[in-house]
């Protein structure tokens, strides 16, 4: 079997249990399974000319490879373009969009310095998958170093309709880099739909039977591969004499009251101020839910050096002061809303013990908390997930309540649906989506992309002049 190289913009810490973010567990559960290499940014930076060579280190199996990033790196290539321009706009956030010139440039600089520390590292017969919006022309910077690897992408966010797209800098650039890949892949149908609309119109694009699709002059086998979590996994570690021990103490703190739980990262895709103030709606219209409910927030702090996040951090502590302020007692505290990061098994305890589970992004490539939430669940009682439709998710968890983002008046009346469910519903609805996210977790979703990558035709058919083709149709502009 062939080494596995995973590149993505940061390489977690494989030592610290108190993770967030959904690509460092599905990645470290893929590589774990498989062992290889892991590349990426360690999270640091350090002044510009400075010399640092890439460290290496060996955890369970793994062989992580990181780098620093210059201050100027981390605030063009990763605050300016990654987060600043590529992730509001891929959520159909145009109006946060930071279009700021000098950042693409700094975007361009970071993948091919990525690129030349790469290089060394890579065996002829590896085969490399490239994740996410940070390092979308990362392949086409390796193919220019005469790399002739099968590569695989992966985006984990969504990819947004031509019509949002077009407005990016140098947006069919960025598209046409895709093209030095073997294999992009997608989370939905909806992603993929919009990626072929895209290259239709702005590449003259057609895709085969068998997902091959020809655009500028080059091509790419596309394809979607829902990501899923390791449920039994997570479900182990919400059942453990440890998690059993956990919940008696929380129940005593916080029982006979029903629990509303949402964990995201403070992210404004999440959709947490429409979520809030969902809740006070819930205890505006439905009065008999003072006192018998809690709604528990939790928002790990993220990406806190752009603005955006500040804004909506604001937004957020205003909001849960106004809902305290206006329903809380002194006997009862109707939302605890908590900016930190809390441990991975505290949340499987938190998860299992809440009689909803409230996940409401304005859009999401996926949303692996809808699947936590899940996996924790007691079958024999289980809680209800309230979903919203703009996540992945909802594309196969059909079971759950689906619910608008956007409409606060919807998601009232969909919690008070869930907090009144009858026991027979609720197992019928659990019973299936547990079933669902068994047979598509993480395991699935990294031998599907693998399986695809490792048989695409693509790269059986790359010859000379394929590979000179597509380094040409993805230099760089600006020769960075
Ligand atoms: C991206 C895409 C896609 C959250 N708070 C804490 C914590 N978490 C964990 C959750 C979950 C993960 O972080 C979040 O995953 P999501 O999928 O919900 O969202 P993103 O971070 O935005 O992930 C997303 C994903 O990539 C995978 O492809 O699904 O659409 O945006 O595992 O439990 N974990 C801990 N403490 C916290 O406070 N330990």
């Amino acid at each position: 079997m062939s080494r596995l190289v995973v590149v993505s913009n940061r390489v977690a810490d494989l030592t610290d249990p108190v993770q967030s973010g959904g690509l460092a567990v599905a990645v470290k559960e893929a590589l774990e399974a498989r062992g290889g290499l892991w590349f990426g940014w360690d999270g640091n930076t350090v002044p510009a000319g400075t010399r640092i060579p890439p460290k290496i280190t060996k955890v369970s199996g793994i062989t992580t490879v990181t780098l620093p990033l210059t201050q100027r790196d981390y605030r063009e290539y990763y605050l300016g373009f990654s987060n600043g321009v590529l992730w509001p706009m891929l959520h159909y956030r145009l109006d946060l969009v930071n279009f700021k010139s000098g950042y693409l440039k700094g975007y361009k600089r970071v993948n091919s310095k990525f690129a030349d520390a790469l290089s060394p590292f890579l065996k002829p017969d590896d085969i490399i998958w490239v994740h996410d919006f940070h390092l979308l022309p990362l392949g086409a910077e390796l193919r220019k170093r005469g790399c002739r690897q099968r590569i695989g992408f992966f985006l984990h966010i969504p990819f947004c309709p031509p019509e949002i797209l077009a407005a990016a800098p140098e947006n069919e650039w960025l598209v046409r880099t895709l093209f030095a890949y073997d294999l992009v892949g997608f989370q939905t149908r909806t992603d993929l739909d919009n990626f072929r609309r895209y290259v239709e119109v702005h590449g003259g694009g057609s895709t085969d039977s068998i997902g091959v699709t020809s655009a500028f002059g080059a091509k790419t086998a596309i394809g979607c591969f829902p990501i899923g979590i390791d449920t039994d996994a997570f479900r182990a570690m919400a059942t453990s004499p440890e998690a059993k021990a956990r919940i008696r103490d929380l129940r005593k703190r916080i029982l006979p009251r029903q629990l509303i739980i949402g964990v995201d990262r403070l992210d404004y895709s999440k959709g947490l101020p429409d979520r809030l103030r969902a809740y006070a709606r819930l205890l505006e219209i439905y009065p008999e839910n003072r006192k018998a409910v809690t709604f528990m927030q939790i928002a790990a702090p993220t990406r806190e050096d752009v603005e955006a996040y500040g804004d909506i951090r604001e937004e957020l502590e205003q909001l849960s002061g106004a809902i305290n302020g206006r329903f809380g007692d002194f006997d009862w505290t109707p939302l605890r809303y908590i900016h930190r990061h809390i441990p991975r098994k505290t949340l499987a305890v938190l998860f299992r013990e809440s009689q909803v589970g409230f996940v409401s992004p304005l859009r999401d490539g996926m949303n692996l908390v809808a699947k936590e939430y899940v996996a924790a669940q007691d079958g024999r009682n289980p809680g209800v997930l309230v979903l919203s439709k703009f996540a992945g998710a909802a594309e196969t968890l059909k079971e759950a309540l689906i619910v608008n983002p956007y409409d606060v008046d919807e998601m009232a009346e969909c919690l008070q649906k869930a907090l009144g469910m009858p026991l027979e519903e609720r197992k019928r609805r659990q019973k299936a989506l547990l079933a669902t996210i068994r047979k598509h977790d993480v395991h699935e979703w990294q031998e599907n992309f693998l399986n695809a990558l490792t048989n695409t035709p693509i790269a059986t058919d790359r010859d000379d002049s394929d590979a000179v083709r597509a380094r040409d149709a993805t230099l760089l502009p600006h020769g960075v």
